[in-house]
């Protein structure tokens, strides 16, 4: 699977830098995406600011991955990750219906923050393989995504732990962000929703 991924790469990046923020709750199933990829060396740090971050780099591609929710206080200092974002990939438990308004919550907040108004929007309805999970079409629905104006977004229903779902999705953004710095858009594009 790694192979896959640093083809879809290599054919879809090039040489132009690109920063893929990876986020979503605790427990959402990031970490395993990260590795799943086989991209890189995963380096963990926690910054001055007081949270864990994660880290890949394939060549020109830079992941950063972090949990959100019940530290709102620590969201301002995102920013700085936030800068220059290409692509945001935000990583649900599926079969957490409990805390899907509060991953909806999380949501709205990242995606309407300044600094993320041009990045293209991937989100991947993770645990699919699990019974009583919510369908992508009702993580989509939790999440308000139907209601997005002016942005790209895709949703893809994943098994992070088999890998499932994963090339499909990173194949959307790619291309995506290709298309729109071809076109020599910034990321918003207007898809209507
Ligand atoms: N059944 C199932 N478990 C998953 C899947 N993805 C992640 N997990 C599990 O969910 C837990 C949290 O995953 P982790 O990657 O640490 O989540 P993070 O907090 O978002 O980084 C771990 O026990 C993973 O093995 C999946 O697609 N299916
Ligand atoms: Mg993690």
């Amino acid at each position: 699977m790694g192979q896959a991924f640093r083809k879809l790469f290599e054919t879809f990046f090039g040489n132009s830098e690109m920063r893929v923020v990876m986020l979503g709750l605790d427990a959402a199933g990031k970490t395993t995406v990260l590795y799943k990829l086989h991209i890189g060396e995963v380096l963990s740090t926690v910054p001055t600011i007081g949270f864990n971050v994660e880290k890949v780099q394939y060549k020109n591609v830079i992941f950063t991955v972090w949990d959100v929710g019940g530290q709102e206080k620590l969201r301002p200092l995102w920013r700085h990750y936030f800068k220059n974002t290409d692509g945001l990939i935000y990583v649900v438990d599926s079969l957490d219906t409990e805390r899907i308004g509060k991953a909806k919550d999380e949501f709205q907040a990242i995606i309407r923050d300044p600094f993320m108004l041009n990045s293209v929007i991937l989100v991947f309805a993770n645990k699919q393989d699990l019974k009583g999970a919510m369908t992508p079409m009702e993580v989509c629905e939790g999440l308000g995504l139907y209601n997005l104006k002016h942005r790209r977004w895709h949703i893809q229903g994943t098994c992070a732990l088999k890998g499932d779902g994963l090339y499909e999705g990173l194949d959307w953004l790619a291309g995506t962000l290709k298309e729109l710095k071809a076109a020599g858009n910034s990321t918003s594009g207007g898809m209507p929703s």
